[in-house]
């Protein structure tokens, strides 16, 4: 049977579909970006607080600014927004819920005006984003809003015909103001240190070059809270819809796998109110800052730990790489000797033990989180995830070791392509040719890839970070198996 609003009578109670009536949902909230993240856990969050009777101000209406979303725009809207939400615990215990706060799904690329009007409409209280790290359109230089970036150049030419989300949020602000009504919040869910901040400072930075008078209204009534999610999300495969299909006997085109730890912590700054997501687990703060640093340097680097030298080495999933004692412990060591020596206390939280559960978590063997997931967009992430950490231990003469081998190992994976025993591993990145152009000079410049400022910033002026990275990038590539280097770096 296939999953629409019709047949949700329909289906086995197991599947848990909504309790509330959706027809009388507003959409509150119009979300950039509906991939696996933003279903399981934002979606998830408001599907929670329908269920508890109240919220029905704040359905989500999904947004798809390219024509790669078109996919997504099509299986949607054939399934009424609904979906399948799978969650699978370590013990093998499955809990299933169909989420209906997500209630329309429009295409930026198709028709920009209906877009903004969405963000434009007075029912329209937040504006929220999970366009990934590289979604973020960053002079790296200046660290401020990339002007010259071609989509940019053309947004600038052709406001109402918006490419980058930037432009949307300044057009639909700037229509909310002519028009007298409040701005919205706009809400970034990504992996990013002090994500609202960063926001502002790009949507401001595009409003300038527009209309100084309409960025100087953002700047005073627009808020854009700061805030760390968090629930691993592996990509939907095959077997997830079969599952649905053979023990539900319902079709879901487009389910959701993730694991039972969700998190969301966000600063309580907003222009136009917001969801009681607190009545259904979401904590309010007054400063994001130690848990985002935490989560971002704790549990995304440790992804990018075991991706980079776990894909290198052969592995194909985080549960299978984590299961390898030699891995477990090299994480343990990173973490240990690295990460957490570089961050402040965490009110609340015992470090040790958020350790100890992102261990358990990396080790749930019913996510199969492909690698190939967390090491694509290297090039955005590890700026956020890792980098950090080495430079604060090169100022404080700490240890780089753990770090500096994922960079080697980075380097490896762009170059070859290929896992230690030569089979091919995708590289997908929007600076591809760019890495790959420069770790392919690794045997005649082996400081090559790390002269890429553009990645590496000033890291490559450092001469303990230079000397560790040659050493450690010329042994990989004499010898591609890492856990040689893994072995003797955690002795
Ligand atoms: C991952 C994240 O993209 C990555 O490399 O580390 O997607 C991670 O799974 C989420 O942040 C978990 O909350």
């Amino acid at each position: 049977m296939q999953l629409n609003q019709q047949n949700l009578t329909q289906l086995s109670v197991e599947l848990n579909p909504p309790t509330y009536d959706r027809s009388q949902i507003k959409a509150g909230i119009v979300h950039v970006g509906v991939g696996g993240f933003h279903r399981s856990h934002e979606a998830y969050y408001t599907d929670e607080l329908l269920r508890t009777g109240s919220g029905s101000d704040w359905g989500i209406c999904g947004i798809g600014l390219r024509d790669a979303d078109r996919k997504m725009a099509t299986l949607l809207k054939e399934q009424d927004y609904l979906y399948t939400l799978i969650i699978k615990h370590p013990d093998g215990t499955v809990q299933n819920r169909i989420i209906g706060s997500l209630v329309g799904f429009l295409l930026g690329c198709d028709d920009a005006t209906a877009v903004i009007e969405q963000m434009a409409s007075p029912d329209t209280k937040i504006v929220s984003l999970t366009i990934t790290e590289g979604g973020y359109n960053v002079d790296p230089a200046s660290g401020d809003f990339d002007a010259k970036n071609p989509d940019a150049i053309h947004d600038i030419q052709n406001p109402m015909q918006p490419r980058l989300v930037f432009c949307y949020l300044t057009a639909a602000l700037r229509l909310r103001r002519e028009r007298g009504l409040p701005p919205f919040t706009v809400q970034s869910c990504d992996n990013i240190q002090h994500n609202g901040d960063l926001t502002r400072k790009l949507v401001l930075g595009f409003a300038r070059l527009q209309d100084a008078d309409l960025a100087k209204w953002i700047e005073e009534e627009v808020c854009f809270p700061n805030a760390m999610v968090d629930r691993i999300t592996p990509v939907t495969t095959p077997t997830d819809i079969e599952y649905l299909e053979n023990q539900f006997h319902v079709h879901d085109e487009w389910p959701v796998t993730c694991e039972p730890f969700c998190q969301w912590i966000i600063e309580d700054n907003f222009s136009n109110g917001r969801p009681e997501w607190e009545k259904v687990g979401a904590q309010f703060v007054t400063d994001v800052t130690p848990y985002e640093t935490m989560k971002l340097r704790l549990l995304n680097a440790g992804h990018s730990v075991l991706g980079l030298l776990g894909s290198v080495y052969g592995y194909q999933t985080i549960d299978q790489t984590i299961s390898d004692d030699l891995f477990a412990r090299f994480l343990r060591g990173f973490f240990d000797k690295e990460a957490t020596p570089m961050l402040d206390a965490v009110e609340g939280i015992d470090l040790d033990q958020y350790k100890d559960t992102l261990i358990e978590r990396f080790g749930n063997p019913n996510i199969k989180d492909n690698l190939a997931r967390i090491c694509l967009e290297s090039s955005s992430k590890l700026p956020v995830f890792l980098f950090p950490t080495i430079r604060k231990n090169l100022e404080q003469g700490g240890s780089i070791d753990y770090g500096v081998l994922v960079i080697a190992a980075w380097c490896y994976y762009s170059d070859s392509h290929t896992d230690r025993y030569g089979k091919e591993l995708e590289v997908v990145d929007a600076m591809k040719t760019t890495l790959q152009e420069a770790a392919r000079k690794t045997s005649t410049d082996p400081l090559a890839f790390i002269k890429l400022r553009s990645v590496f910033g000033d890291l490559a002026d450092d001469s303990r970070f230079v000397e560790t990275y040659k050493r450690l990038v010329t042994q990989v590539y004499s010898n591609p198996d890492v856990s040689i280097l893994m072995q003797q770096i955690k002795a």
